[in-house]
């Protein structure tokens, strides 16, 4: 039996976290973070429906045993639309008067579409920890939401926002209630083998980034703001996860982990006796610019392998991108020289395909992006290459998106438009239905990533053999050498025998 607090407790709440990977389920910090804002004031019980065999059923089943008052659902694009639409749209059809409120990137970027499809009342638009009690507080009291930040709602046929809150104070908030979702759902399932450990914590530390990446859907909810928990916070609740659930690694979930050189070192002197090993996603001219021996304690506290947007080797792309105008190519192949040294492996992540004039420009710069993965891969042939396709950021009303608009390109109008096949390769970076790219050239991309990825597989892909790896490395290697990428139905058959994990899309 869940755990149900015995407390007077108000309102009671379902807060599910839809599918989002088809293995290894990490901690559901977004659920898990609003759950903490409500704690000891409002019941709540959490399905996770990447531990449910039919969450709707689940669902549907608390519903008819106790009376529910609000259903929470967090989303981000992909995947996740697939249970959390159907499931929402159902609830709503049976229950009218429970208050459907979706959270996360998604809603927070599509607002238009999710409010518009008439099962969803309230949006919360970022941080949700003063927002979701308040939003609460109005709902069991019937008092006005207009006052509320970080809101987006429907009033008659106007969408209104409400004004973006101040980032929190991470180190104030309350602490996650790991051990109620572990009367849900046992902790121990959460922390599973990757790459990184056998025990393997999902964390999220800090809110936002500093930054404003031109195709970054974290740029309008945080507008360039970042802030984040103290190394001592982060190492308290990291130390509890250890001593508490056997915990060995750690993912860090934040946008941009390694901001402040001064707290990145910090956490690594706390954390260097634990005998954990850790990874996180950083900028490449942020962390070029950390001394050397900050770099070297880092690693020798376990950090292995850190995620860096590298984007393309064009500089005037990377301008256009808006890196934050100090990110080179030169810089790019430097770096990951310079992390040769230090026995951390850069896992470079590269955009191919961004709007371009004419067609002759888009072939062109997807060749030279190729060139230049080839160059890093030959100065650092540890270096991991994750490839997305431009996948404009569809934030309604921004300059890009009126831009992109113009080009002729449309996003889905209906929230069930969300969930076609199409759309989710959209989401998933993988053919983004742009008018600029034509099927060749998105051929060309996937051919070559084939080919990159059976020359050089993951190494994060740990069910992976050696053997499999050196077989799919001989018949791969003519190919890269040659340049001949098409119609590699040899390494993908490979890959599909050997189920080849991807990881951006589902993580180590
Ligand atoms: C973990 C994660 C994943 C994991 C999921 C793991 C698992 N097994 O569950 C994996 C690796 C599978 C994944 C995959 C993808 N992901 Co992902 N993912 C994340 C990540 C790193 C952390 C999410 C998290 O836990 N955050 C911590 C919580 C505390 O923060 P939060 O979610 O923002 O929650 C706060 C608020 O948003 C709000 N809130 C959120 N939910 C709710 C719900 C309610 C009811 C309320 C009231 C409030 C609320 O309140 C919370 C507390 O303040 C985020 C980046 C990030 N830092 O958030 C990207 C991120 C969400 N993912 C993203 C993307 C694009 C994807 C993919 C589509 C990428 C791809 N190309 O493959 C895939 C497909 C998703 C899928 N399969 O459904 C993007 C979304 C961008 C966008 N366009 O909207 C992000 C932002 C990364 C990025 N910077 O680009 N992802
Ligand atoms: S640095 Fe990363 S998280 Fe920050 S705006 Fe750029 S792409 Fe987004």
């Amino acid at each position: 039996m869940p755990y149900i607090c015995n407390t007077t407790m108000s309102l009671t709440v379902l807060l599910f976290n839809p599918r989002s990977a088809n293995s290894k389920p990490r901690i559901p910090n977004s659920i898990l973070q609003i759950a903490a804002s409500i704690n000891n004031k409002h019941e709540y019980i959490f399905v996770d429906g990447n531990l449910e065999t039919d969450p709707q059923k689940k669902i549907l089943d608390y519903f008819r045993e106790r009376k529910i008052h609000v259903f929470g659902c967090t989303v981000m694009p992909g995947p996740q639309l697939k249970q959390a639409i159907p499931i929402s749209k159902k609830i709503k059809q049976l229950y009218p008067n429970i208050k459907t409120i979706w959270g996360g990137y998604f809603p927070s970027n599509q607002p238009k579409s999710v409010l518009n499809s008439g099962y969803i009342d309230y949006i919360v638009n970022g941080p949700g920890d003063n927002t979701f009690p308040q939003l609460l507080n109005a709902i069991e009291n019937n008092l006005p939401v207009n006052g509320i930040k970080n809101l987006i709602y429907k009033k008659e046929d106007q969408i209104l926002k409400t004004a973006k809150e101040d980032l929190l104070d991470l180190d104030k908030l309350p602490e996650l209630p790991y051990e109620k979702l572990n009367a849900f759902y046992p902790l121990q399932k959460y922390l599973g083998k990757t790459y990184l450990g056998k025990k393997t914590i999902a964390y999220h530390s800090s809110f936002g980034c500093p930054f404003t990446c031109s195709f970054c859907a974290v740029v309008p909810i945080y507008n360039a703001r970042w802030k984040g928990k103290s190394a001592q916070g982060i190492y308290n609740d990291i130390k509890f996860l250890k001593e508490k659930y056997n915990g060995d690694a750690i993912e860090f979930h934040d946008n941009n982990f390694f901001v402040s050189e001064k707290r990145t070192v910090e956490f690594a002197k706390l954390i260097k006796n634990e005998n954990m090993i850790w990874w996180g996603e950083a900028r490449i001219d942020t962390m070029d610019k950390y001394k050397d021996e900050s770099l070297a304690i880092i690693r020798e506290a376990g950090c292995k392998m850190i995620f860096f947007g590298a984007e393309t080797g064009n500089d005037a792309v990377l301008k256009k991108m808006d890196k934050g105008g100090t990110q080179t190519g030169a810089q790019i192949l430097k770096f990951a020289e310079r992390l040769k040294k230090f026995d951390i492996i850069p896992e470079y992540s590269f955009v191919l395909g961004i709007p371009s004039d004419t067609e002759e420009e888009a072939d062109k710069q997807i060749n030279e992006d190729i060139e230049f993965i080839k160059k890093v891969k030959a100065i650092n042939p540890k270096t991991e290459i994750i490839i997305y396709t431009y996948s404009p950021v569809p934030t309604e009303g921004s300059e890009m998106y009126n831009n992109v608009l113009a080009s002729g390109f449309k996003f889905p109008e209906t929230l069930e438009d969300w969930i076609s096949p199409a759309w989710e390769n959209f989401d998933l970076r993988k053919n983004p239905l742009t008018p600029w790219l034509k099927p060749y050239m998105i051929d060309k991309i996937k051919n070559f990533e084939t080919v990159l990825n059976g020359y050089f597989p993951t190494e994060s892909d740990i069910r992976f053999k050696k053997w499999q790896k050196n077989i799919i490395r001989s018949w791969s290697g003519l190919r890269y050498h040659t340049g001949f990428y098409k119609f590699p139905y040899e390494i993908k058959a490979l890959q599909k025998i050997w189920k080849y994990r991807q990881p951006e899309i589902e993580g180590f």
